[in-house]
């Protein structure tokens, strides 16, 4: 293995333990502590027994009071708060979807967004049986941003992208009444099934969340990753780094943080115009480096080789570095402690959509329109900023490691066609994917998802759980903050290859690819959907039979759960290290743990011990195997 080694979480720990020294020179506050002031958290709001959907409440279930006051038992107020909670993660999900549907109708020749993969818009066009021949790249872009804007008020049918799906997946939808309608139809049918005197029967109230979920994954947050690759390119594997030692104390440091890559892209675009550079210099630093934080990280490392300074529970590690000039946040996951935060240091707390305004932050509202305009403002305003840092207060652990990312469907099917020679045909096929599960030598996958969460040691799930997988021959595909925690760890850099099985080594070898495939951010799950179905549909299986399972060990957001929905409701099995506010109703539990693989042919399982749930991953992968006879 050379000299090649992963970085450990007690590394990680040590590295914040020596930041939140200098926190606690200059009055900060911190998630670390946050945590010790709201525990032991409350238990109605742990076990989802509380409701608060009138104001004839708050009612909180009890033996001594099992129903509210308008006579709901436990099982609706659970069932109520898991839908409510998935509405409020499809919303965000495909809100940023439709995000990005406007940006490419604004997309121009000579604007400041471009249409950068004209063959996947179109290819996506005729899958949408709209005419490409003779038609204006821009026209065509334009008319399809109409129409994918449409899918989220339609009135009548369900959602284009299903016919991705096998038909026997499709079948279920249709059969289980789960196929989403509109968008926003799913998402606001939630919101009034979980009003006060609707709904509160748990069958309802779960196969409502997959439709959510549903109209998530094969609704939004594809439209958000299809379009993106359509303006800005479909990622390709390449090289870059992660963790807090991306920063670089002699250069101006701007950290892009969110999730819509429309802000980022333009960040990254002016940091790298020698104009600014010149202006940085002219300030007294060597350069600037743009580097990111949680999914806005990814979208631009896989498309730029943008280093990742960290996931989810580390943002407020990369202002105590003291060397960052301007934390630039577009929309999710945004601790609003950034802005005191910042106010402790020299940084600037840069909001820009008005989807996430916060208090202590300079507003520089971002647009399609003026986008160039206020990059540019926002690289200016950093570069300004060096001259105010205070040194005695700077330091940046010394802590990062090479990654090559960039899995895209696309990537994946053209990496893996070398391993086993087969011919791809022009759309790409991924039999030979398909041939390695067969033959054993990989023996299944894992799409580990999701993001941090202090209920669990930062990180460690994560990483502990990828090196067993692929100690196992399970390759992993990873996305959102769980990706960014491999490559921290330096699972995806290609020497970690040698922490795999014999079978997955070999594969790792002949694709030269690392073990753990970076597929992108959260709204990237649908690649995932994506590559699922394409195996299901090259394998004549059925999605459920596939030897795939999805995973989110420390996951936190309503995201998370509206995509837990969609990854069961597509027939794959998923697997959580938190439990998402449903202990309180042994119906709902049940139902999500065991009656929804009546309807979709698979179910949740909830796992706290680690140990535990990954091997209960490999128990699945194994029986899967089994029951198709490979
Ligand atoms: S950023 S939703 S903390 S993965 Fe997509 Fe990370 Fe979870 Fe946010």
């Amino acid at each position: 293995m050379g000299d090649f080694k992963l970085t450990s979480v007690d590394e990680f720990e040590a590295a914040t333990a020596r930041l939140l020294e200098t926190g606690a020179k200059v009055g900060a506050d911190s998630w670390q502590l946050r945590v010790k002031n709201q525990s032991p958290h409350c238990k109605f709001g742990e076990t989802g027994v509380c409701c608060r959907i009138c104001a004839m409440g708050p009612c909180r279930i009890t033996p001594k009071a099992p129903r509210g006051i308008c006579g709901c038992d436990v099982h609706g107020i659970v069932g109520r708060n898991y839908l409510k909670f998935t509405a409020g993660g499809a919303a965000t999900h495909s809100d940023h979807g439709r995000e990005i549907c406007h940006t490419l109708y604004l997309s121009a020749e000579d604007g400041n967004y471009k249409v950068k993969d004209p063959e996947k818009l179109k290819r996506i066009a005729k899958e949408w049986g709209v005419e490409t021949e003779g038609k204006d790249i821009y026209d065509l872009a334009h008319e399809m941003a109409e129409l994918a804007l449409l899918e989220y008020g339609k009135p009548f049918g369900t959602q284009r992208w299903l016919k991705r799906a096998p038909q026997t997946t499709q079948d279920i939808w249709d059969r289980e009444g789960i196929a989403p309608r509109a968008i926003d139809r799913e998402v606001s049918t939630s919101l009034h099934m979980t009003h006060m005197g609707c709904s509160s029967k748990p069958e309802a109230l779960i196969r409502q969340s997959l439709r959510a979920g549903l109209a998530d994954g094969w609704g939004g947050s594809m439209c958000g990753t299809e379009f993106s690759d359509v303006l800005f390119g479909t990622p390709k594997p390449i090289d870059t780094e992660a963790n807090l030692g991306v920063m670089n104390a002699e250069n101006v440091n701007i950290i892009v943080h969110g999730h819509d890559p429309s802000l980022s892209e333009m960040i990254c675009e002016y940091a790298d115009d020698p104009e600014m550079i010149a202006y940085a210099k002219s300030f007294g630093a060597k350069g600037i480096t743009v580097s990111g934080v949680c999914c806005t990280s990814n979208e631009v490392a896989m498309r730029r080789g943008i280093p990742m300074a960290g996931n989810f529970l580390q943002q407020e590690n990369v202002v105590l570095t003291g060397a960052c000039e301007a934390i630039v946040v577009d929309v999710q996951c945004i601790f609003p402690a950034l802005g005191p935060l910042s106010k402790c240091f020299h940084t600037k707390f840069i909001t820009t959509s008005p989807i996430a305004q916060m208090p202590d932050s300079e507003f520089i509202e971002f647009h399609a329109e003026n986008a160039g305009e206020n990059a540019k403002a926002i690289v200016k305003l950093a570069c300004e900023n060096f001259v105010n840092r205070n040194k005695d207060l700077v330091y940046i652990p010394d802590m990062k490691q090479k990654a090559t990312v960039g899995y895209s469907v696309e990537a994946i099917v053209k990496v893996l066609d070398g391993v086993t020679n087969s011919q791809v045909d022009e759309t790409g096929t991924t039999k030979p994917l398909i041939e390695c599960i067969t033959s054993g030598v990989i023996r299944g996958a894992v799409a580990m998802v999701g993001c941090n969460n202090p209920k669990i040691r930062p990180d460690h799930a994560h990483i502990e759980l990828m090196k067993k997988l692929i100690a196992n021959d399970i390759v992993v595909i990873a996305s959102g903050c769980a990706a960014q925690a491999a490559a921290k760890a330096g699972l995806m850099d290609k020497q970690s290859k040698d922490l795999c099985g014999a079978g997955l080594k070999r594969v790792c070898e002949l694709a030269d690819i690392p073990p753990v495939l970076h597929m992108g951010s959260c709204v990237d799950i649908s690649r995932m959907m994506i590559l699922a179905a394409t195996l299901a549909k090259d394998s004549g299986l059925k999605i459920s039979q596939l030897p795939v399972v999805g995973c989110a060990p420390e996951w936190m957001s309503e995201k998370a759960v509206s995509i837990g929905n969609y990854v069961v409701a597509t027939g794959i099995d998923t697997f959580l290290g938190v439990d998402p506010y449903v202990s309180g109703s042994s119906e709902v539990a049940e139902l999500l743990t065991n009656g929804v693989r009546e309807w979709v042919e698979a179910a949740y399982t909830v796992e706290k011990d680690i140990d535990k749930l990954v091997d209960s991953m490999i128990d699945r992968i194994e029986e899967k195997r089994a029951a198709i006879g490979i």
